[in-house]
């Protein structure tokens, strides 16, 4: 199981200092095959790799610019220049950044971009409450992945992120059975090795109970309770 950290726009140097526990949970029998990956705002990631240079966690951006070239793009980072840094992930298609005017064309320049830099995509899709409430959810994912993934043959450096955009920090998350139907929809539109499927909205050490009965579910992308350790390392435990 993958558990993804999503720290979007928090932390400073301060932070580092919480990370001793999740370090040593990392390399304790307790984590019991738990793959951890932290994704702290670009500000962090060197120093995050170089905190983590003795164990197995895994760093990430949140975003990346489309080009492999460098050039005059003020304010962006290019997925060579996170991979430099110590990246092995980079999240694209956030709802957050779709929010802003990302679309689906721009998402699948991203994810051409990063594959090419050897990072791990974690490719987020999710419908919106109204989309939801039109029942749209299933054209709406079908949407993104199809556009998201266009004329890229290689998928095994992808990961896809449900994330319901109306559980994003609400505290909903999405009744189990739909949950289970919707990742084997989403497998379903692989054809030769479908994709690990991460879960996010809301997740949280109580919730987890629930989610984890969920067995088609490959891991978690957790926001807000990503940024106390002992929530993270919960959340964890609990899983197993
Ligand atoms: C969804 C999630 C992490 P949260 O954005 O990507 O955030 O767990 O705070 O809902």
């Amino acid at each position: 199981m993958y558990f993804v950290a999503n720290w979007k726009m928090y932390g400073n140097l301060s932070s580092l200092n919480a990370l001793d526990k999740v370090i040593k949970f990392s390399k304790s029998k307790e984590i019991r095959g738990g793959r951890l990956i932290y994704c702290p705002p670009n500000t962090l990631i060197g120093s995050f790799s170089k905190k983590f240079k003795d164990c197995q966690i895994g760093i990430g951006g949140q975003n990346c610019h489309e080009s492999q070239e460098y050039g005059a793009h003020t304010g962006y980072v290019n997925p060579r220049m996170l991979k430099n840094i110590g990246a092995h992930f980079v999240i694209i298609g956030h709802s957050e950044n779709r929010k802003k005017g990302e679309n689906d064309r721009l998402i699948n320049l991203k994810i051409k971009s990063a594959i090419e830099a050897k990072l791990k995509v974690i490719f987020c899709i999710g419908e919106t409450l109204s989309e939801k409430r039109k029942k749209k959810t299933y054209l709406v994912l079908s949407r993104q992945i199809k556009i998201g993934l266009k004329n890229i043959k290689n998928k095994s450096n992808i990961f896809i992120a449900y994330e319901p955009v109306w559980a994003i920090g609400s505290g909903l998350i999405p009744k189990s059975q739909d949950l289970f139907r919707i990742v084997e929809f989403i497998k379903s539109k692989f054809k030769a090795k479908s994709p690990k499927v991460l879960y996010g909205g809301s997740v949280n050490p109580q919730n987890i109970i629930n989610l984890r009965e969920i067995n088609n579910i490959n891991g978690f992308l957790i926001g807000g309770a990503s940024q106390n350790a002992k929530k993270f390392i919960d959340i964890v435990k609990k899983t197993y």
